[in-house]
Order: structure tokens, then C-alpha cells, then sequence
């Protein structure tokens, strides 16, 4: 079977962007591929984070992988820095690609915002340890939101480059797999603006976590426009486009079934059951998160069986890399 391989920041609480764009879409790729799903607590450590809160966030987001239906027995689920392997790749890659090509990145551009020459190496160079994430392993497959599709383009550019450098055909090049339904859940403050986990404002975001009522405010709170009638419109109603987007995500309901579906409703009756739909959808998922987190020892040794079981795949690619690098591999 083909390898996946996916990851998510340990940066904060994970949202329904998160959910929507990624989770979901690796819950189902589970029966079909051989998958590999990280805590990249390497890649979070590119902006600044608080130590405790770090290591909080990867054994809770680990809980929330699992209740969101990914089963540690059928995919490997770790995180990150358990395998030191996935930075002596980001090296070897690093050694093999040009700086131009990082210039490209439009994340790194919105990261590291107007003072470039103050962002860190490791922001500059986050998607060749991204690169080395998924070739470590042979990854054929990423499912990711649209937001990382340049990145993977660039692994794909890696592959090329190393390659050609040490005339193998070693590494393969690597596909990106969008969620077909929600490519990108947008700011609840600003349909332009990507919903993100790291956002100041957490009315910007749902979060798994988060509580019925409090869903129901941010709905209500969520910034839309003052046109009557809900129907889509990206360029011109960003937000209650987003909002669609979210509801269909959800649902399953197709887009057009959702638009004949609100004719007619006022834009508080659609954010009404915006909210039910959402607080439905997040149940089974909360009841299972709060039972996981009364057990943190399980969920370290379930970290930990998936760090051994990635560990054996890495260490034995990662000798035969340091061979045809010319490194010492013995
Ligand atoms: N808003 C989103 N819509 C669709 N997909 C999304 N993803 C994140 N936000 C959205 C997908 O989630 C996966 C992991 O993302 P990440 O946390 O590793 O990095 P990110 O894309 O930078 O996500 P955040 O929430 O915005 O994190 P912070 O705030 O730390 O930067 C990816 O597959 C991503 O596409």
C-alpha cells in the first residue's frame, strides 16, 4: 500500500480548519493507505512557544487525532522530535536547496510579516524539514489543506534536486491530496484571512474544544455582511461564503443544496443552525476527547509505540540515504 504521511502543529488548540482540512480527510485514508500521522512540535517551535503549553498541546492534540477517528492501530501516530531523523534529513535537503527557492514561499512571507530579517532560520527553512517529514518515510501521499500545497511542490522540487545531485532515483516524488470539501475554512473575523489555530483572536476560530455555548457566540459574533439572503459569493461575501463552506464541510451537503436550503432565511435563522450543525458534529468527538484525557499515561504510550514503530521505518531509510550521501552510516 502507498505511505501517507500528515501532521499538524502542536501550536494552540486545533480548529475546524484543521479538522475540516486535514483530520477528516485522514480518517477515511486510514482503510486505503499505510498512513503516518505526526504532531510536528519541531515545525511549532519556528515561532516562539511556552514549554509547558507545547508539551500540553501534543499529548492533547493526540487525544483529539484519536477522537476524531484515527486508530493508533491502524495508523502511526507520534510526535515529531521522538524521531531525530526528520531533522538530519531537513540537513541533507538543506544542502541541496537553493535559497531562491524558499524565497517563493508565500507562508513564510506571512509569518514572518514585515521584518523579515528578524524571523528565525528555522521559519525560513520550515518546509524543507516539512520535505524531509515526508520523504523520510516514502511518503507517496499527502493529504493537506490548500494552504500547504506550495510546500509540497517544493518537496517535490527536492526530490528532483537530490536526484539529480547524486544521480539515484531514491526518492519519489510526493502528491498533494486536498480535502475536497472544505480546501480552506476562512477567519470567522475576516472571510479573507485563513482560519488559524495561532490567530490572536479567538473569536477568528472554532476549536474542537470548545464549548457548545461558546460555539453558539462565535457564530453569532461572526462577521457578515449587510446584503439579505444567504447565497454564495466569494469575491463579494467572503464571510457568509465561509460560513456556507463550513456548514456544507460539515454536512456533506452539496452547495447548491445548501444555498436552496437558506432561501429565504435571515442570516441569524442561518447562523442558528450553523451552530446546531456545528455542536452536533463535535459531540461524538468531545465525549471521546474528554474520556481520552483522563488517561494521559495511555495516550504517552500510545505516542510512544507510534514513535518506536516510525523510528524502525526511519532509521533503516535514513542509513541508506547517509550511503549514497557519502556520510558515515555504520
Ligand atoms: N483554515 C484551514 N482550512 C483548511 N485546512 C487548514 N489547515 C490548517 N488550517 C486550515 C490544515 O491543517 C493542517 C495542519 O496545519 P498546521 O497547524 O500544521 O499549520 P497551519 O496550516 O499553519 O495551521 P494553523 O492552524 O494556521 O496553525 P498556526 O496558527 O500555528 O499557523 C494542514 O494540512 C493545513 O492545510
Amino acid at each position: 500500500m502507498p505511505t501517507v504521511f500528515s501532521g499538524i502543529q502542536a501550536t494552540g488548540n486545533l480548529t475546524i480548519g484543521n479538522y475540516l482540512g486535514a483530520i477528516k480527510n485522514w480518517v477515511v485514508m486510514q482503510s486505503d493507505f499505510d498512513c503516518i500521522f505526526c504532531i510536528v512540535d519541531l515545525h511549532s517551535i519556528t515561532m516562539p512557544q511556552d514549554p509547558v503549553a507545547l508539551k500540553e498541546a501534543c499529548v492533547s492534540n493526540l487525544a483529539l487525532y484519536i477522537a476524531s477517528g484515527l486508530d493508533p492501530n491502524k495508523s502511526i501516530l507520534f510526535a515529531q522530535s521522538a524521531v531525530s531523523y526528520h531533522t538530519e534529513l531537513a540537513w541533507i535537503f538543506a544542502c541541496s536547496t537553493p535559497m531562491g527557492w524558499l524565497n517563493r514561499m508565500t507562508q513564510f512571507k506571512d509569518k514572518a510579516g514585515k521584518d523579515k530579517e528578524k524571523a528565525c532560520l528555522g521559519l525560513y527553512a520550515y518546509p524543507v524539514l516539512m520535505a524531509a517529514d515526508i520523504l523520510l518515510y516514502g511518503a507517496t501521499h499527502v493529504p493537506v489543506g490548500e494552504d500547504q500545497t506550495q510546500h509540497i511542490e517544493l518537496a517535490r522540487d527536492i526530490v528532483g534536486a537530490f536526484n539529480r545531485q547524486y544521480k539515484v532515483e531514491y526518492f519519489e516524488e510526493p502528491i498533494c491530496i486536498n480535502s475536497k470539501v472544505a480546501l480552506r475554512i476562512m477567519s470567522l473575523r475576516d472571510g479573507r484571512k485563513k482560519m488559524s489555530k495561532s490567530d490572536e483572536s479567538d473569536y477568528s476560530r472554532i476549536n474542537l474544544t470548545d464549548t457548545p455555548d461558546l460555539i453558539i457566540q462565535k457564530i453569532k459574533k461572526a462577521k457578515t455582511d449587510a446584503v439579505p439572503n444567504i447565497f454564495y459569493d466569494e469575491e463579494n461575501r467572503p464571510e457568509i461564503s465561509n460560513l456556507l463552506n463550513i456548514y456544507c464541510a460539515f454536512t456533506g451537503v452539496e452547495l447548491d443544496a445548501a444555498q436552496v436550503h437558506f432561501k429565504g432565511h435571515s442570516t441569524s435563522q442561518f447562523k442558528d443552525e450553523l451552530s446546531a450543525t456545528i455542536i452536533e458534529h463535535l459531540k461524538p468527538v468531545q465525549q471521546e476527547y474528554k474520556v481520552l484525557m483522563t488517561d494521559k499515561g495511555q495516550l504517552l504510550k500510545i505516542a510512544q509505540q507510534g514513535a518506536d514503530k516510525a523510528n524502525a521505518i526511519a532509521e533503516k531509510r535514513m542509513r541508506e540515504i547517509k550511503q549514497i550521501v557519502g556520510l558515515w552510516d555504520n
